[in-house]
């Protein structure tokens, strides 16, 4: 069995291309040309500090020269497992060291990294395997709470019995990071074009199945520089990357790549507790992160309980990923005692910032304005929604041609599903959603994809997810279902008696889903109110389910 060639997207149309060239955005820079370019002039400053995948008490720092040796390694390594150039690469690390190595491992070979998050489970690193025909799954053993290397060999065999040729397992905990690794280094990168693909990200979702983010060099490179020069990074910034390193917001809004473009120093957060953060912005001087609502919410109760911590250093504090209220924005500056930044974006391109400069009241009431004055916005006058084109977002996902329409407009808007509001001076408050997800406090879940697997559930007869708010989460989620009447069928759920939330959650964790998607509350009840089919009326049922019920029962 051979690997499916890489699959075409929709791109930029060629006037857009050359209008995105001639303005300087896209350069004829990749990844492995950036980092050969950052070790270059940067050779001896560290680049990376944090724990090993095999050692997750131990501090490894990297200055740029042995990152770029590292790399080269880990490269030799992957292509002795099989990558070759244009593979694809399901990435699954932990916040290590070795994270950083791995991404540009991939792109030294001309291979392109799929990022998953480590709390997805054998359901999502499945189906990015299978949509992306990945050549190879990395993670990182078992010492990180969870045995991925299990998880490997239950997606390979799930992969094999439905006729797919599974990825070669490569697991980091037995790799030797900074030793002479057995297979050559390799040095150079094969030829790859600046506009071709780079890499696939995870979109948040709307759809029982995820879509992937095709992202090419240029557009993303842009989008890098210019949040570092909008984040005014430089050689001495430090970056604690508190959130999953594989996620868009701290990998390039500035996150750790912005630094590397700059020359200052990555420090990996093996967990976001304060803790252990605090701990770390102490002795790592750190300078910068960026965090979710509800770890700035925990980030400030620790600081008022005086966990004793010297966070003088820490210059900005950037938000994202969900909404932040408005009163826990005002309290982020006097007690982290630094500056809140906050930024609105997305996997599939629209990064939004606040400035330095803006006065506090937008600072903390806004969600930003966008990086470039050639990001186009356009807010729907009936829904609010926003739909957005520009330099750094996508025309397409990966594959995924049948919900085309459903995400990009003719010419080539994509739908973000926001509901904003945009202010005089062009900042965007995002005041709801349209589109069938839940924001579990910056953790993104596909309605559809939950009641699918509800409905595979013996003892449900209907099921419906709804958002619930939460004062810590903004959101968390609710399952309503309708049990199915006493039977004598059997299978898993088949029983006399109303499903609980105990046995709803060991059915979907035994289903390979991510613990996060998983429903919070659960509330039987005997009927749907009557709607019509169709996934419009299913919207409307949600709706009328979270009117219909308090929110805290
Ligand atoms: C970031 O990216 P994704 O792809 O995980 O999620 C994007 C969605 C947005 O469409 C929006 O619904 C929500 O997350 N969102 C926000 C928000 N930032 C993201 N909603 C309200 N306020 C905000 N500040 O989440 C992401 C990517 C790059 C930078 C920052 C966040």
């Amino acid at each position: 069995m051979t690997r499916s060639p890489l699959r075409p997207v929709v791109g930029w149309p060629a006037e857009f291309a050359e209008r995105y060239r001639a303005a300087g955005y896209w350069t004829d820079e990749t990844f492995d040309a950036f980092l050969a370019e950052r070790v270059r002039r940067f050779a001896d400053r560290i680049a990376v500090v944090g724990v090993g995948a095999a050692h997750p008490r131990e501090r490894v720092a990297l200055s740029y020269a042995e990152l770029d040796a590292a790399v080269g390694q880990l490269a030799g390594l992957l292509a002795a497992a099989g990558v070759e150039r244009r593979d694809r690469v399901v990435l699954q690390l932990p916040n290590c060291v070795e994270y950083v190595v791995a991404v540009f491992a991939a792109f030294r070979l001309g291979a392109l990294p799929v990022f998953a998050l480590p709390a997805h489970r054998e359901r999502e690193i499945g189906q990015f395997a299978r949509i992306s025909d990945a050549a190879a799954y990395v993670f990182a053993g078992k010492g990180w709470g969870f045995d991925y290397a299990a998880l490997a060999e239950r997606v390979a065999a799930d992969l094999q019995a439905n006729g797919h040729q599974p990825p070669a397992a490569v697991d980091l905990s037995s790799w030797n990071l900074t030793g002479p690794g057995p297979y050559p280094s390799i040095v150079t990168a094969p030829a790859v074009e600046a506009t071709d693909i780079a890499f696939l990200q995870m979109s948040g979702g709307t759809t029982g199945v995820p879509k992937l983010v095709p992202r090419t060099h240029a557009d993303y490179l842009y989008s890098v520089r210019a949040s570092a020069d909008i984040c005014d990074l430089d050689e001495t910034t430090v970056m604690l990357v508190a959130l999953p390193a594989a996620h868009n917001f701290p990998m390039s809004s500035p996150g750790l790549l912005g630094v590397l473009d700059r020359g200052g120093t990555v420090v990996l957060a093996p967990d976001p507790s304060p803790r252990t953060c605090f701990g770390m912005i102490e002795s790592e001087r750190v300078t910068l992160t960026s965090l979710v609502p509800p770890l700035a919410q925990s980030w400030l109760a620790s600081a008022a309980r005086g966990l004793r911590h010297d966070l003088s250093s820490l210059e900005v504090v950037q938000v994202g990923g969900a909404r932040l209220a408005d009163s826990v924005a005002r309290r982020i500056a006097p007690e982290l005692g630094c500056s809140l930044q906050q930024v609105y974006g997305m996997a599939e391109g629209l990064v939004c910032y606040t400035r330095a400069d803006d006065p506090d009241e937008l600072v903390t009431t806004s969600q930003g304005r966008p990086i470039s004055s050639d990001d186009e916005l356009r807010i729907d006058p009936e829904t609010g929604e926003l739909a957005t084109r520009g330099p750094y977002t996508i025309r397409g996902y990966y594959g995924a041609d049948e919900v085309h329409v459903d995400h990009f407009t003719d010419d080539g808007f994509y739908r973000t599903g926001d509901v904003v509001r945009q202010l005089p001076s062009g900042h965007l408050q995002v005041t709801g959603r349209i589109k069938d997800q839940i924001n579990r406090g910056g953790d993104k879940i596909a309605i559809d994809e939950v009641e699918d697997l509800l409905l595979q559930y013996d003892g449900i007869h209907d099921a419906a997810i709804v958002s619930v708010p939460d004062a810590y989460l903004g959101e968390r989620v609710c399952a309503y279902v309708v049990p199915k009447a006493p039977s004598s069928e059997s299978g898993p759920g088949a029983t006399d008696r109303e499903p609980t939330l105990a046995e709803i959650r060991a059915f979907l964790t035994a289903a390979g889903l991510a613990p996060y998607k998983q429903p919070d509350e659960l509330r039987i009840v005997a009927a749907f109110p009557a709607t019509a089919p169709g996934k419009v009326n299913r919207r409307r049922l949600r709706a009328s389910l979270a009117a219909s019920v308090p929110a805290t029962q």
